[in-house]
């Protein structure tokens, strides 16, 4: 069976686009490989975090997995910072790669212009994923388009690696998901639906409540026309609405507009918004039960004796092979 991995940040309560792009996916991937799933926790810290605040999100992000339906039987879950040869590795790698190479990243160049008294840990953040995805020896690594060029890194460090060292890494592919491709904002549906949006109107959460969800998308961002059909650059707002309408009902695109033909805006808005109800408050009831439950920290133990079982193993391998050894 082939191997897959992926992490997500705990960087805030996660969005429907986090669900329909990212989790949904894994969700449907778990039986297809063999899975592994982290915390980001580490690099969630590139960008300066709240203490109290972040370690609240690591507990909520593990237990919005497996509310998602993520299954702890068929995904090694860890966190990213118990398992300490993930930072350790990746200084061996960062002395593997050019400060040219790590400058050059597209999220880095947005990140630090963003703000100019960013740490180093924003400019070597791709290492450190870089070490995640190598350890495992896996595969594909699931990632939204945002984060192929990274992928893409790994792959680079992982051969120069190899040629200078001998055979040490899999050389890793980007699986990149074209279904339920991007969820916009809601207010501009020009723009995704990001967790760190400053317009809490655009975005919905998971844990938002019910009437909140359907008061955000009963206004929604649409445009003057009255044509219920997808067409991202004309209508973005109506093509937004039609994607999350696809997405949760698992219909394509145009079986979604045929539904909708001689509709209202408001009809397709008033069904998408029971469609995210429904689905969303079966995950928040999970979530709830499962926040209080003792079954995180066990499944917390299990995966990170895994994990770092295998990574220790590839840490030995590599010292060995650079000469850090007596
Ligand atoms: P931030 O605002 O902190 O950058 P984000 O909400 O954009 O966060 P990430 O943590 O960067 O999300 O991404 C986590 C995963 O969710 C990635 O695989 C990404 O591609 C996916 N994802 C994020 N936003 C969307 C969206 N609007 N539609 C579909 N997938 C998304
Ligand atoms: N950078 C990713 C999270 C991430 C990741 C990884 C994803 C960290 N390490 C390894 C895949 C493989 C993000 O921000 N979405």
């Amino acid at each position: 069976m082939k191997r897959i991995l992926t992490g997500l940040q705990p960087t805030g309560i996660i969005t429907l686009g986090n669900y329909i792009g990212a989790i949904k996916q894994m969700v449907k991937y778990q039986d297809m490989y063999e899975s592994y799933l982290f915390i980001a926790d580490l690099h969630s810290i590139t960008i300066p975090q709240d203490p109290n605040e972040l370690s609240k999100n690591i507990k909520s992000l593990l237990a919005l997995y497996l509310a998602c339906g993520i299954d702890p039987k068929k995904n090694k879950i860890f966190i990213q910072s118990e398992n300490l040869y993930h930072a350790n590795i990746s200084w061996l790698l960062e002395c593997n790669t050019y400060y040219g190479e790590l400058s050059r990243m597209t999220q880095f160049k947005d990140k630090s212009r963003k703000n100019a008294n960013f740490t180093s840990g924003l400019l070597t953040y791709p290492v450190l994923m870089a070490s995640d995805i190598l350890i495992y020896d896996v595969d594909y690594v699931p990632v939204g388009i945002d984060q192929k060029q990274h992928v893409e890194l790994a792959r680079d460090i992982a051969i120069r690696f190899n040629k200078k060292f001998g055979e040490t890494f899999k050389i890793p592919e980007p699986l990149i998901s074209t279904e339920g491709t991007k969820i916009m904002d809601l207010v501009d549906p020009t723009k995704k639906m990001s967790k760190s949006s400053d317009n809490p109107k655009g975005v919905i959460r998971i844990l938002d409540e019910p009437e909140v969800i359907r008061k955000k998308i009963m206004s929604a961002t649409t445009d003057s026309d009255t044509i219920i059909k997808f067409d991202p650059i004309n209508k973005p707002g109506i093509s937004n609405l039609i994607n999350i309408y696809a997405s949760l009902s698992n219909k394509k695109i145009d079986e979604v507009e045929k539904l909708f033909v001689n509709k209202k805006y408001g009809e397709l808005k008033k069904e998408v918004a029971d469609l995210v109800i429904t689905e969303l408050t079966k995950i928040q009831s999970r979530y709830y039960e499962l926040i209080k439950s003792k079954e995180l920290d066990q499944i917390l133990d299990d995966g990170i004796k895994f994990t770092s079982e295998i990574a220790k193993k590839k840490y030995e391998l590599m010292k060995n092979k650079m000469g850090l050894h007596r």
